[in-house]
């Protein structure tokens, strides 16, 4: 796949009246990020905008999505001359509205995953970026548009929680000229961090002590596992343990982690982290999923958790060996 240029993008944007935005299912703050500068510098121009998404989106989430018109029912394609999707690298991220991009429409997709498929008319698909919100914020800039106090929050928000931040091994210089310019344009640093790391709540804090009470450690991989049950106890689903792996891959001698919850029965949601140099993204691919070399994630189905856990020790395993 070619990129188109970031005045390509922003010129086929400016051209647009209409416009829908759509996003990867559990949206992180970067898909949020992502998509909804561009949704509020689309509309700050006028033009008719659309983010659909079908979450059941969190209270920190909500707060990002202030004045966001927000559909989760299917998208008429007859009523809109231009779709965006941001942060997503497959078609099944995008959910019940993958159809869109299917179609010969006017497609524009933006991402810094490594591309399983999904392409849009136009493309700007950029590894290399610690955060799709940098690139979303390259192409504001192409459109010289104005960015308010709102999107570089946004923006800001996005770039800060996929670089972990700022610490993850893909930030890199363009990850803080970013931050510098989006704070001289009035990010509220503050409001993103207080909502990032200073809002833990009673609920998440019990799902940190089961976390360390529960974690095992397995040569140099470290995970932690929620039977269905036990994730029923605390009432828990997926956003709760999402965190688990990060604090695993911290530990020292670590080079893999994963946290794995059985969200309904026989099924499985994994997710997986690795330090610099080791790499998790074969692994979940090896379970139907994807992501990032060191942050990746998956859904699949086993009898039961420890079964589902020997099969990715085995595949960690075994990729490890054929690295010798
Ligand atoms: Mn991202």
């Amino acid at each position: 796949m070619k990129n188109n240029s970031f005045s390509q993008i922003a010129d086929a944007i400016k051209h647009a009246k209409s416009i829908a935005f759509f996003t990867h299912i559990d949206p992180d703050l970067d898909a949020i990020g992502s998509a909804l500068s561009l949704y509020f510098a689309c509309k700050n121009l006028g033009k008719k905008v659309t983010f659909f998404s079908k979450e059941n989106f969190t209270e920190i989430q909500l707060m990002f999505l202030e004045n966001c018109n927000v559909s989760s029912s299917m998208c008429d394609a007859s009523q809109f001359d231009l779709f965006i999707s941001t942060d997503a690298p497959a078609m099944y991220r995008l959910g019940d509205y993958a159809e869109i991009f299917n179609d010969k429409n006017n497609t524009i997709v933006i991402d810094h995953h490594i591309n399983c498929g999904l392409i849009g008319r136009q493309n700007y698909v950029n590894t290399e970026m610690s955060s799709c919100s940098e690139i979303s914020y390259q192409i504001l800039r192409a459109m010289k548009a104005n960015i308010t106090p709102q999107i570089a929050t946004l923006l800001y928000a996005g770039l800060s929680s996929d670089t972990f931040s700022f610490i993850n091994t893909k930030t890199n210089s363009n990850s803080f000229w970013t931050a510098y310019k989006l704070v001289k344009a009035g990010a509220d640093i503050l409001k993103v961090n207080e909502l990032q790391y200073r809002r833990h709540t009673k609920k998440e804090v019990e799902f940190k002590k089961y976390l360390w009470t529960n974690f095992q450690i397995v040569d140099d991989c470290a995970y932690c596992t929620i039977p269905l049950k036990e994730l029923q106890a605390m009432n828990g689903k997926k956003s709760d343990f999402d965190s688990y792996s990060s604090e695993l891959v911290s530990l020292k001698d670590i080079h893999y982690s994963f946290s794995l919850a059985e969200t309904s029965k026989g099924f499985f949601e994994a997710s997986f982290r690795a330090k610099s140099g080791y790499d998790v993204r074969s692994v979940a691919m090896k379970f139907g999923g994807g992501g990032h070399i060191e942050a990746a994630g998956a859904k699949f189905n086993a009898e039961n958790i420890q079964q589902a856990t020997n099969m990715i020790l085995d595949e960690i395993k075994k990729q490890k060996s054929e690295k010798k």
